[in-house]
């Protein structure tokens, strides 16, 4: 019986140990498991800190390839035509880039991204705008636009439905109103009744193309009508940034295109005399308000426009920061006085089957009586002088992506940044395709 015991002990004692053994065995797997799952948590963070960085240089390349192009082929207001540079997965060491364009072509319902650099010329400026024009836009209200020019005009009284500084001061948290200009469009968040519905519309990732969570009803954000066509808000629409130039690229100033006494000078120099003093004459003794006004009164040809075109140049208010009737959405051509939607969208129709055209505001005579280019001339130039970049970036593999949207000023003898704005916030912008793409060459 006590051999029995002793037995029975040791067989404990050898369990305990074989226990103990593989207790210290899982431990140690664990252990193995654990730091090697640490370090490829490590690796993977490493080389997507890798991918940020080259993505942040490839951004810095992009920027640099967008003054490259628009100081060779921007000058004096000239729109660069997407088919003479790269804007689409363009390659940059290990990285990739595109340039988030717009489609000129308006009728188009836009459910594809579209590449290349965006006109702020295209759009309307919020410092100049009037209230009526405002209002023509889509999904705006009277009261917001009142309150849009409250926000910028400098005196304290209210403008019909609008807001000054006792509707701000009864906030919480209270605010001033801002009785100055806008210095940028987002700046539109803190005027009073601004919703993202009424600012960004459906397209809430700001790319200009209908991603699925935009027509999907309630399902994603944002809230959209499902009806399969993008409804952007006015943000899509505003700039503060448009400008003309005064001055040609050589640095001679430009002819202020009201004076008559200027004009008879400039077509002295570019056409024979005999030709200039008809010109005049048909001008009359008034000359004209616009370059537009200029040309539908002149008699001229294309060819004799053409010319002296592009050192026309209108210091009225309005004018200084006026539309490029050969780029804007028919959205915006639609709020320029005088242009109701049907005549807006025969200029975008024509422009469309005419690509050709676009080199001069020529055109627009085809399409606009005579009384209707007196009153919309005003408002409407044919040259650019900022344009953004909106620019999606990766590094290796399609990781690290950053968004940035430059804008740049092309009126002085090279292109100069204005503003740089970091929109990776709002996700991914390139569409399901491109993302799948850069998904399958992910082979780590
Ligand atoms: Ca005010
Ligand atoms: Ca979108
Ligand atoms: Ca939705
Ligand atoms: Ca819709």
């Amino acid at each position: 019986m006590i051999f029995s015991s002793s037995s029975s002990t040791r067989s404990h004692e050898t369990g305990s140990v074989f226990i103990l053994v593989l207790t210290i065995c899982f431990g140690l797997v664990t252990l193995a498991l654990y730091f090697g799952q640490s370090m490829t948590f490590e690796v993977r963070g490493a080389a997507n800190r890798v991918s940020a960085m080259e993505s942040d240089q490839v951004l810095l390349g992009a920027s640099r390839y967008a003054t490259f192009v628009l100081a060779t082929y921007a000058t004096n207001g000239a729109i660069p035509n997407p088919l003479d540079y790269d804007s689409e997965g363009v390659t940059v060491g290990d990285g990739k880039f595109w340039f988030i364009g717009r489609t000129n072509n308006t009728t188009v319902n836009p459910i594809a991204p579209t590449f290349g650099l965006v006109d702020e010329n295209s759009k309307l400026n919020l410092n100049t705008v009037t209230a009526a024009m405002l209002e023509l836009l889509p999904g705006m209200t009277h009261e917001f636009a009142a309150a849009i020019i409250d926000w910028r005009d400098a005196d304290a009284t209210v403008s019909d439905g609008g807001a000054e500084d006792d509707v701000y001061q009864r906030l919480s948290p209270p605010r001033k109103c801002k009785n100055a200009p806008f210095e940028s469009v987002d700046e539109l968040r803190l005027v009073y009744g601004a919703t993202l519905e009424i600012l960004y519309g459906e397209d809430a990732n700001q790319n200009g193309f209908l991603d699925p969570n935009e027509n999907d009803g309630n399902v994603l954000s944002p809230e959209d009508n499902k009806d399969g066509r993008l409804d952007p808000g006015i943000c899509e629409y505003l700039t503060v940034h448009s400008r003309q130039s005064a001055t040609m690229a050589n640095g001679t100033n430009k002819t202020e295109v009201s004076s008559v006494n200027a004009i008879r000078s400039l077509l002295t120099q570019s056409l024979q005399a005999a030709r200039a003093n008809a010109i005049m004459a048909a001008l009359g003794p008034r000359g004209a308000r616009s370059v537009l006004e200029f040309y539908a009164l002149s008699g001229m040809t294309v060819q004799e426009f053409q010319t002296v075109e592009a050192q026309l140049y209108s210091t009225n208010s309005m004018a200084v920061s006026a539309v490029n009737v050969n780029t804007a959405p028919e959205a915006v051509l639609a709020c320029i006085p005088g242009i109701s939607l049907d005549k807006a969208s025969a200029l975008v129709n024509y422009r469309a089957s005419n690509p050709q055209i676009l080199a001069t505001v020529a055109w627009v005579k085809e399409v606009l009586d005579t009384a209707t280019i007196q009153a919309a001339g005003p408002y409407l130039i044919g040259q650019s002088c900022q344009f953004t970049a909106d620019i999606a970036a990766v590094g290796e593999y399609g990781r690290g992506f950053r968004r940035t949207r430059f804008i740049f000023d092309t009126s002085q003898l090279a292109p100069v940044i204005l503003s740089r704005q970091d929109l990776t916030y709002l996700g991914w912008p390139l569409g399901s395709k491109i993302h799948d793409q850069l998904l399958k060459k992910d082979i780590r």
